[in-house]
């Protein structure tokens, strides 16, 4: 295969090379931070009392790390480098406890975090003669105006469609053929299920591709939104703390995600120690951004769970890749004593082919018991009348997760298309239960 560059050198650089630009650009991340009220507390704290104290990438270990707490604390100004004038726009993460993260960006942060897009998006195959519908909110979220920024940085024609309503964008997609997606992997379900049942057909459209990220999922999932759409799916990772989008991509290879480390540095590291963890070894995303002025962030704890890939990829990319993000540090389960990622369940059951779009973890206290259910629709050619073959796929379920989670779960089967579906990130667990205090 042929592989394209948004920039050649940059994204092939020997990695001796990428070490020595990454620690101007630490310098430089340090010499913003220090112009902040926060990390000019912090640094000098440390010991970091100029960018020179910063002479190799080792020494950003004696960098502190930044969590969602502090950037709390810090709401809204503490962590802001440059006067209120130079600032061109923010945006801000929904933050369901407490006060929301807003992150700033200066008109140059603006374009270099469009020109990671672009390259992530190049990236995938993608170019100009490409039309693109952005099937995600757009506002205050980072997915919309960040993918949107990307996309015309590459000369797409650029639909912003904005999440939801499926009948207007299959219009759309049949109207102006559409041939590139973007959404969350859960709204890419959906709007197939609704597809399905509108009786709209593939091939009144030119699809080919699609950007799914914004929340975990498996690669089964991925699999099931390409057969059920013939599509390739590229996996996509941000977060607003670092932009939004853009932050590590799928390449055509398809086999974890580039982080663009021209732009971002990343550690793994252990959960326990907080040690740096060995390559290939799972532990907690930290990243310190190394492309924005207006709102330096430098070592935060992203709670997010991943393993570098340390085998260069095959198309010819130096910077590293991370593992599909498997979980969050948070979102954890503890069902009577058995710790649980909800993308265990996930992964069992999206590879069932009984098994439909949409799925529903809910846990609860039965007495002092923890109980596990999980809803899940069933598929359109699961005859939903019959009860004998309903019973008997219930009870596959069940026994197929009981072996892959060592937790014997209820299992409930819903109608296609009866579950509560979200337009921008799903929400896939309700846990009832009371919390400690
Ligand atoms: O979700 C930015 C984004 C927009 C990424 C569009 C990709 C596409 P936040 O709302 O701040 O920003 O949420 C960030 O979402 O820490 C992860 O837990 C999760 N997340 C994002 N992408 C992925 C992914 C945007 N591909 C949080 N796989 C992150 C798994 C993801 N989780």
């Amino acid at each position: 295969m042929r592989y394209q560059y948004w920039n050649e050198r940059m994204e092939t650089l020997p990695r001796e090379q990428l070490f020595t630009h990454q620690v101007e650009l630490l310098k430089w991340a340090v010499e913003n931070a220090l112009r902040t009220p926060f990390y000019k507390e912090r640094l000098k704290k440390a010991g970091v009392n100029t960018p020179d104290d910063i002479k190799s990438l080792d020494d950003i270990r004696r960098i502190p790390f930044t969590t969602k707490y502090d950037l709390r604390d810090g709401f809204p100004y503490g962590f802001v480098s440059v006067p209120k004038d130079d600032i061109a726009r923010l945006h801000a993460s929904s933050g369901t406890t407490g006060a929301p993260t807003t992150i700033y960006y200066t008109k140059d942060d603006l374009t270099r975090w469009a020109n990671f897009m672009a390259r992530s998006i190049y990236a995938t195959g993608c170019n100009k003669s490409d039309v693109f519908q952005n099937m995600i909110t757009y506002g205050l979220f980072t997915g919309g105006l960040g993918f949107h920024a990307g996309a015309e940085e590459v000369g797409m024609l650029v639909i912003p469609s904005g999440a939801g309503n499926t009948a207007r964008q299959f219009r759309l997609m049949r109207d102006f053929g559409t041939t590139v997606l973007h959404a969350t992997p859960s709204f890419l379900l959906h709007v197939e299920s609704k597809m399905r049942e509108e009786g709209f057909s593939l091939n009144e459209l030119r699809l080919r591709k699609a950007f799914a990220g914004a929340e975990p999922y498996s690669e089964d999932t991925r699999r099931r939104i390409e057969e059920l759409l013939h599509i390739d799916v590229y996996n996509s990772y941000g977060l607003s703390e670092m932009n939004g989008p853009g932050v590590a991509f799928e390449c055509q290879c398809k086999n974890g995600l580039h982080l663009w480390e021209d732009g971002y540095f990343g550690e793994i590291i252990n959960l326990d120690t907080l040690e740096p963890a060995p390559d290939g070894e799972v532990g907690e995303l930290v990243i310190t951004c190394l492309c924005r002025e207006a709102s330096p962030i430098l070592r935060y704890r992203t709670r997010d769970l991943s393993a570098f890939y340390p085998e260069p990829c095959a198309c010819g990319r130096t910077h590293r890749r991370l593992h599909r993000i498997t979980g969050r540090t948070d979102d954890m389960l503890i069902i009577n004593g058995v710790n649980l990622f909800p993308s265990q369940i996930e992964e069992v059951i999206m590879s069932m082919k009984e098994v439909g779009n949409n799925y529903l973890i809910v846990v609860e206290k039965e007495g002092v018991l923890d109980r596990l259910t999980v809803k899940t629709e069933v598929g359109p050619d699961v005859f939903w009348d019959d009860a004998r073959l309903l019973n008997a796929l219930k009870e596959k379920i069940r026994k197929t997760l009981q072996a892959s989670i060592s937790i014997n779960p209820r299992v409930e089967l819903h109608e296609n298309g009866s579950l509560p579906v979200s337009e921008g990130k799903a929400k896939r667990v309700i846990d009832s239960r009371p919390k400690d205090v």
